[in-house]
């Protein structure tokens, strides 16, 4: 929806319709002068019919992003560049100016070669990774080293310290990283630390906390965990596919996102984090996803196999470890183009933070509508 465009629903009563005349353009001028408008000159900007979305359905082809990780590899150490990560842009002044690859997401790719790290630190933006590629991978979480494998899903909440690396033995890794700066910057709560050591000394055994909580048990003698995140912090991928394939086993598809779970808090059944969730969905063999929109931003990471997806009718072809994005309130369906293989697709989004303020909503296509309705 441009700016410009005339609705003729904002005829009706309760929007603003008011004529310049000379004595209202001097009171506009007047106004102005006391830093202040006139809020009727602005309300049916500012109050728009439905969620108005500045950001572009985008997809990055990993064959792409893969070579300029490799090209910064050779470019830049991450000791200099802090983290050497490949930021994904969505094509929009907005994105430009904030970072964001959709709403209030921020996402790059980080590419670590063996012996590397990424110095210790923390900030108040919560992280997520997912796994693309490599062996050797670690991260340690205040004290807690966790090894990261392919499609692993792994937490860095808020305010907590952390470093990364790959053993020396590894091999190059690769993963998607997700934070909500454009949401910390958005609420001005953004705090930045630097560790005193450039890596954190592992104060538990190596994978402790998913080997505690990660088999939907809890210890019995174990004191209340009592943060606000998930004590699994890293979700594993045998287990992910496992968990989707047992799921589909006993049920039926959801027509609009095949089988989807999410990561889940063991203790609470919520999102492992505050501000952004993330799930896994296996679209069965053939799936042909109907089209639905709804509130909060999502971003896409093909675990396994290939389709495409329709976001506001425009199709975006997917394969393994494409990255793609679906903005607020943007129609969408996706599809799986392989007739006798499951394909599974990796997101995170910022549903906890529209859940939290009561903002989510959802719609289902209703028959003959257009998927261009409501396309930015
Ligand atoms: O690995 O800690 O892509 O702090 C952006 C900010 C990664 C990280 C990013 C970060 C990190
Ligand atoms: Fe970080």
């Amino acid at each position: 929806m441009t700016e410009h465009a005339v609705d003729p629903r904002d005829k009706l009563l309760g929007r603003s319709n008011v004529s310049a005349t000379p004595a209202l353009q001097a009171f506009y001028a007047e106004l102005g002068r006391h830093n202040a408008d006139a809020f009727w000159n602005r309300a049916n900007a500012i109050e728009p019919w439905e969620p108005v979305t500045r950001y572009a359905p985008t997809l990055w082809k990993y064959q792409t992003m893969r070579s300029l990780c490799m090209q910064a590899i050779d470019l830049v150490r991450p000791e200099d560049a802090g983290r050497r990560v490949v930021a994904l842009l969505n094509d929009s002044q907005a994105g430009r100016d904030n970072t964001a690859v959709v709403g209030w997401l921020f996402s790059g790719l980080q590419a670590m070669k063996p012996g590397e790290i990424t110095p210790a630190h923390r900030h108040t933006a919560s992280a997520h990774r997912f796994i693309m590629e490599g062996a050797g991978a670690y991260t340690v979480v205040d004290g807690h080293r966790i090894s990261l494998g392919r499609n692993d899903y792994v937490l860095t909440p808020n305010g907590c310290w952390h470093d990364h690396g790959v053993s020396p033995d590894g091999q190059i890794c690769v993963w998607q990283d997700g934070l909500d700066i454009p949401l910390m910057n958005a609420l001005e709560t953004n705090f930045y630390a630097v560790y005193d050591q450039p890596a954190q000394t592992a104060a538990y055994p190596e994978n402790d906390l998913p080997l505690t909580f990660g088999g939907g048990m809890v210890p019995s003698s174990a004191p209340a965990w009592g943060k606000p995140y998930s004590p699994t912090m890293v979700y594993r991928w045998e287990r992910t596919r496992a968990a989707l394939q047992d799921f589909a086993s006993v049920s039926v598809p959801d027509p609009f996102d095949g089988h989807i779970m999410r990561y889940a808090n063991p203790l609470t059944g919520g999102w492992a984090m505050q501000t952004m969730g993330a799930q896994m969905q296996m679209l069965p063999a053939g799936f042909r996803g109907r089209a639905h929109r709804h509130t909060g931003n999502v971003v896409y990471n093909v675990a396994e196999g290939q389709g495409y997806s329709i976001i506001c009718g425009q199709r975006f072809d997917w394969q393994e470890h494409d990255i793609f994005c679906v903005p607020a309130w943007q129609w969408h369906e996706h599809v799986n183009l392989e007739p006798d293989r499951e394909a599974f697709l990796f997101s995170f989004n910022d549903f906890p933070v529209m859940e939290a303020l009561g903002v989510m909503r959802s719609e289902t296509l209703v028959e003959n509508d257009s998927h261009q309705d409501g396309c930015a």
